[in-house]
């Protein structure tokens, strides 16, 4: 066929279609559907903060302690109040020193038959020991940052979403036993157990072999941790980069297009071993947003209330909750 014969046999066909797919009534639908854009709701801050204060008032969610089972049931109602579908997870994962540590995954949806959803996730366990304190390392820390603050943030999000639909599906996960990792004082009398596999992030290692719901997907996915800290700075972090470079860029433009430039720093730091690693082996783009002090970057830079006692509400922030949680409800209701 020459070259003139392949585009009349291509209009011919056009046309066949086109006379197909007549509609009869002559009203044609809108090709393309009208994206509506839904206005950003206000985060508040002081409602964050409170959820914080709930949690932290149950004392260390240590697996297998009852202040973990109060705050399990916590969280749910919370989720189901705000109109969310609540699924828990349950699971009896073996820790560092070859214990059980029986754990819940909280699993909430949001417009669960939508088919484009976000993943919005943070761990709400807290860690069973003070090991980079010098004081009382073996008691448990209050976890005000590490554990409460992400999910403070969530549930305020959960609560505005609730209030308004942002036409697009939302999950949230709230990770057990992200914690339980070995301590760094005797690390050695514990080098028989887990070999091979990170004892840290044993929830969402979990999740990730076992997904719920079943075979979930989501377009991209956001994990906080220790996002409510005075002053904390969130640098863009390897692993986050590594498999969800172009989302990771957008989420830190918008923090600085709200005026959080100076929270959502644009400069790189290392690879964290965190929950967005499992979700991200899971197949979902997943970054992390948590705090990075580039001038403690030589001995770990987050921050020196990490895994101490002072790890407690007097370290937490409204101003760092609201850039961080403003930011990431931006994030949804823009469908990005
Ligand atoms: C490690 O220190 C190996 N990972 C940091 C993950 C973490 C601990 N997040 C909160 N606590
Ligand atoms: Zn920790």
């Amino acid at each position: 066929m020459s070259g003139k014969n392949v585009v009349f046999a291509l209009l011919a066909v056009g046309l066949m279609v086109a006379c197909i797919s007549e509609n009869p009534k002559k009203e044609r639908k809108p090709v393309a559907k009208a994206v509506r854009t839904v206005t950003t709701p206000q985060f508040s801050s002081d409602s964050a903060y409170q959820y914080i204060q709930d949690q932290v008032g149950f004392g260390p969610r240590v697996p297998n302690r009852p202040p973990h089972d109060s705050c399990a049931k916590y969280l749910q109602d919370k989720l189901k109040e705000f109109g969310w579908q609540v699924q828990v997870q349950k699971a009896k994962l073996t820790a560092f020193h070859g214990g059980k540590l029986r754990s819940q995954n909280i699993i909430a949806q949001f417009n669960p038959d939508s088919s484009r959803r976000i993943l919005l996730c943070a761990h709400w366990d807290t860690r069973p020991f003070a090991d980079r304190d010098s004081v009382r390392q073996n008691d448990p820390i209050d976890g005000a940052n590490d554990g409460a603050s992400g999910v403070g943030v969530l549930l305020e999000i959960a609560r505005q979403i609730g209030l308004k639909n942002p036409e697009t599906g939302v999950d949230i996960i709230f990770f057990d036993s992200e914690d339980y990792g070995r301590p760094q004082v005797g690390a050695e009398m514990y080098q028989q157990f887990s070999q091979g596999t990170s004892d840290w992030c044993l929830g969402s290692q979990y999740w990730a072999k076992n997904k719920v719901p079943a075979n979930y997907r989501a377009k991209n996915g956001i994990l906080l941790d220790m996002v409510g800290a005075k002053g904390a700075t969130f640098l863009k972090e390897g692993i986050s980069r590594r498999y969800a470079k172009s989302f990771l860029n957008k989420v830190w433009d918008i923090g600085a297009e709200l005026g959080y430039g100076q929270y959502f720093v644009k400069r790189m730091f290392g690879e964290i071993t965190d929950d967005h690693v499992f979700v991200n082996q899971a197949g979902i783009p997943c970054i992390d947003i948590i705090q990075w002090d580039e001038k403690r970057s030589q001995i770990g830079g987050f921050g020196k209330f990490h895994h101490t006692h002072k790890d407690n509400m007097d370290i937490i922030d409204k101003a760092t909750l609201k850039a961080v949680g403003q930011t990431v409800i931006t994030v949804v209701y823009r469908r990005i």
